[in-house]
């Protein structure tokens, strides 16, 4: 292989990315004709694939007419934007992907402005040109040029600015340089695959830059694990080279310790293939040392430099995490006691640059800080089907102070929704001191769908939770995406949750009868059958203060045979809340319980007698 090119994908979330690293994959002959091949094989991690989203970056490689492309795929959620900033660094180009219809969209900015600091260069992707909202191809034109302002708006050199523009439909595996064509190969009177793409990345991405008269250095960029050779170093090669079995450094922030190189591989598809030696500009993983942590440098002497450390955008919320103290706690996994469960945080730290990791005041409780409610609950789900026990509180947003000032995270969200439902949208938002700075009316073509986008600006606070409300408010309608504008003065109280909750008052086994009676106070989280304790949360009051009561009451025996039918007939049906329903749910002295086989919500203080009532307060 003589040449080599890396580069990575990145977008705004579900534009593409991954469904395109396939075609790109199958079409660069990764694949032996025999081997059938999942629909976007690089979302391998089974939450991955539960949720259809990326969640960590990946990386693989192909060849083309000699050359050895590397790529990386990157998550477009908010909340992974971390594992996007370390990444870009392994490459020296960017395939910018922006969905013909949405066009550029919060996470587009953030990953184009983090692509343009890091120097790379870009190429437009213009995908899903298949879109009937595109068919008169009017759309299509206006979000390239929404793309080209985006590009001067964040400070894109000329060259940059300069970025040749590929229309895609990933899904189909074909792209075209030529805005003339799309309808013809849409209609399929004309035929095309992503050669000319391929062709387009040789010209315009360089090869890799890398740092003459150094013997071997390396930036680790991600970690992966082996069961036979332990922790692997990612990243790419800036200098040198690297043999099996020679003595090389790692830089860290506590100094320089050397280690023997045990094993050393290349990416070769979605594999990781063995060789005896990397060399300058190729993305490789080097086993032989268990410390090693992103950001340090593997150097091949000690006189080498170390490259400067990656810094990732600060955390702007934090959640505890707490050993399990409910009176189920280990029935129904391993209760993770204080110095497991610190460990285990700890180690997703090392792993994910974006969370970071503080002591409390308490021994058996610990915070995590990061950027988002989904990446919390990712971590929670991935520690859970570890088949752990632990609770976790209400995220909180992290405050700053300035001059005696206190400040707070902001956060620009944009929605794009059915215009029937901007009242009630508008008013949620606003009543979580969101200000309105945008309303744009969507005509998308020959579709008639009456979609308008609304930008708000409004305090992370009270984005917390708002998912779920506007997504009913929507019917599922809605689109939501969010982006961090910086820290500003703090917005005063916020109204929360307004209902209070309904509380076990005993342990012992929800019954029919009992749910029957309550019925009218409010919506039950519970089922008959279902095993509850005092202090554990069975429900949302319709009323603003929480209730305590008997939801184990036996029907005393008569005579009288209730049909059971009738009775199941004007049961309301139970709510399930979902870990993302908890997160958003709950208040500061409420915890999630979290096992292997349930998700609970329960009070700080689980006696009756020792716990006030809550009244619904501001957050
Ligand atoms: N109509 C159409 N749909 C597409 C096209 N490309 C991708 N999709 C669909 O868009 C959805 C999202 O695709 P993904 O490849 O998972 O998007 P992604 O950018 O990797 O998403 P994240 O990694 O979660 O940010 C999938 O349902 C794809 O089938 C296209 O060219 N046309
Ligand atoms: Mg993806």
């Amino acid at each position: 292989m003589s040449e080599l090119r890396n580069i990575c994908i990145i977008a705004h979330v579900d534009h593409g990315k991954t469904t395109l690293v396939d075609h790109l994959l199958r079409q660069g002959g990764t694949f032996k004709s025999h081997e059938s091949v999942d629909d976007r094989v690089m979302d391998s991690m089974d939450l991955e694939r539960e949720r259809g989203i990326t969640i960590k970056a990946k990386n693989a490689s192909l060849s083309y007419k000699d050359t050895k492309i590397n790529i990386v795929d990157t998550p477009g959620h908010s909340d992974f934007g971390g594992e996007v900033e370390r990444i870009l660094g392994m490459a020296d180009g960017a395939l910018l992907l922006v969905d013909a219809a949405e066009g550029p969209l919060p996470q587009t900015r953030f990953v184009l402005q983090k692509a343009l600091q890091q120097g790379l260069k870009l190429v437009l992707v213009i995908n899903k040109v298949d879109r009937p909202e595109c068919s008169d191809g009017k759309r299509i034109k206006e979000v390239v040029n929404q793309a080209f302002d985006l590009f001067i708006e964040l400070g894109a050199n000329e060259e940059q600015a300069d970025f040749p523009i590929v229309y895609t439909c990933a899904r189909d595996g074909w792209c075209t340089l030529n805005f003339d064509d799309i309808s013809a190969l849409i209609s399929g009177e004309k035929k095309s695959d992503l050669r000319p793409m391929f062709d387009l990345i040789l010209k315009t991405i360089p090869p890799p830059k890398t740092n003459e008269g150094v013997d071997f250095q390396m930036l680790v960029s991600n970690l992966s694990y082996s069961d036979y050779v332990g922790r692997l170093a990612v990243g790419r090669v800036m200098g040198g080279k690297v043999k099996r079995n020679q003595r090389i450094f790692c830089r860290s922030e506590a100094g320089a310790k050397s280690f023997s190189v045990s094993r050393i591989a290349t990416f070769s598809g979605l594999r990781e293939l063995e060789v005896d030696e990397l060399v300058a500009g190729d993305i490789g993983l080097i086993s032989g040392f268990e410390e090693v942590e992103i950001g340090d440098t593997l150097t091949g002497s000690e006189a080498t430099d170390a490259l400067p450390r990656i810094k990732v955008d600060l955390p702007t919320i934090g959640m505890l995490f707490s050993v399990n103290t409910s009176p189920f706690s280990g029935a129904e996994g391993d209760p993770l006691q204080s110095r497991k469960l610190r460990e285990r945080l700890l180690r997703e730290v090392r792993h994910n640059v974006a969370l970071k990791f503080e002591e409390t005041e308490l021994p058996d409780q610990f915070r995590v800080l990061g950027r988002g409610e989904l990446q919390f609950a990712i971590l929670v789900e991935q520690m859970r089907r570890e088949g752990s026990e632990f609770m976790i509180g209400k995220p909180l947003v992290l405050f700053q102070e300035e001059n005696g000032q206190r400040l707070e995270p902001f956060e620009k969200a944009i929605l794009d929704l059915p215009e029937a439902f901007v009242g009630d949208v508008t008013s949620l938002f606003q009543g979580r001191k969101g200000i309105l700075h945008g309303y744009e009316k969507f005509d998308h073509g020959s579709v008639e769908r009456n979609r308008v986008r609304l930008t708000f600006e409004i305090p992370t606070r009270g984005l917390l939770g708002i998912r779920s409300k506007y997504l009913t408010i929507t019917r599922g309608e809605g689109l939501f995406s969010t982006e961090f504008l910086g820290y500003q003065p703090h917005k005063g109280d916020i109204q929360m949750r307004v209902n209070g909750a309904i509380i076990a008052d005993r342990e012992g086994v929800a019954t029919e009868y009992a749910i029957r009676n309550l019925e009218d106070r409010g919506v039950f989280f519970v089922q008959p059958g279902t095993k509850v304790y005092e202090g554990m949360i069975i429900g949302e009051c319709n009323k603003d203060a929480d209730i305590n009561a008997n939801i184990c009451r036996e029907k005393k025996l008569t005579n009288m045979r209730a049909s059971h039918l009738e009775a199941l007939v004007h049961l309301n049906i139970a709510r399930k809340l979902s870990l993302e329903d908890c997160i958003e749910w709950v208040e500061n002295d409420e915890w999630i319980e979290v096992t292997p086989e349930n998700i609970r919500v329960r009070k700080k203080i689980l006696a009756q007698n020792m716990r006030g009532v809550h009244r619904s307060e501001s957050a």
